[in-house]
């Protein structure tokens, strides 16, 4: 067994049955001219996740424990978008309109797809999700059981949307839920701090957070053990 120095106390895991889930490092939300900034985001801020979700990547494929990655994204004609996400607010485009990175959020288009940094290599699992939690609509439940993980470790964007929804699921699903607090941003500074903030608060009631170094300083202790 591992044990992570995390808040709101050690997150302890089983090499043998955890996952590393990376949510939605994609050019929509991270790039100019995607769905983040159509919104009306500052896209900045999410830059400060890449480095430190890479090399999280690179600490689970040296391991060789597995890699999930998920992509919020619609089927082409747009059935799998209920008209309530399409038409909220008053976003510049809209999902489905051609922007710079092809169709705002449609599967296969150049703006659906993982940023360079942190795209899937040979072996590793993605997932295509139509909403911001990863269970939602996928075979992500089934997946996870076949491959016997209790634990997982979360990275991604944004912090209070997506990989909240996410880890909440995971957690009422019984998973052990440990969030890496630099692998992840948000389009607001104090959003992510919040969130940070009510996962790890009375007694870690949806899960973990913990600093990258965090978790490669209990791996290293694990491998000299
Ligand atoms: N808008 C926002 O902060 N996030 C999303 O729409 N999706 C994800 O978080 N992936």
């Amino acid at each position: 067994m591992i044990t992570v120095d995390a808040q709101p106390f050690g997150f302890t895991f089983d090499p043998a049955s955890v996952a590393l889930i990376v949510i939605d490092m994609q050019r929509d939300f991270i790039e100019p001219g995607g769905f983040g900034e159509t919104l009306g985001n500052d896209i900045s801020h999410l830059q400060r996740a890449v480095q430190p979700t890479a090399d999280l990547l690179a600490l689970f494929r040296k391991e060789a424990w597995p890699v999930i990655h998920t992509r919020e994204d619609h089927l082409p004609d747009l059935s799998d978008c209920p008209p309530a996400k399409r038409d909220r607010g008053s976003p510049t485009l809209r999902i489905g309109d051609p922007g710079p990175m092809g169709r705002i959020l449609v599967r296969g288009e150049p703006g659906a797809e993982i940023i360079p940094a942190c795209g899937a290599i040979e072996g590793e699992i993605v997932i295509d999700k139509p909403g911001k939690g990863a269970f939602y609509a996928t075979d992500l439940g089934p997946i996870l059981k076949k491959l016997g993980t209790k634990s997982l470790i979360f990275a991604g964007v944004t912090t209070e949307v997506c990989v909240q929804t996410t880890m909440r699921e995971a957690n009422d699903r019984g998973f052990e839920c440990l969030l890496i607090e630099e692998a992840t941003e948000s389009y607001f500074p104090k959003f992510k701090t919040a969130t940070l903030e009510m996962i790890r608060a009375q007694g870690g009631i949806v899960g973990w957070t913990a600093p990258l170094a965090a978790l490669e300083r209990a791996i290293a202790k694990e491998a000299a053990s």
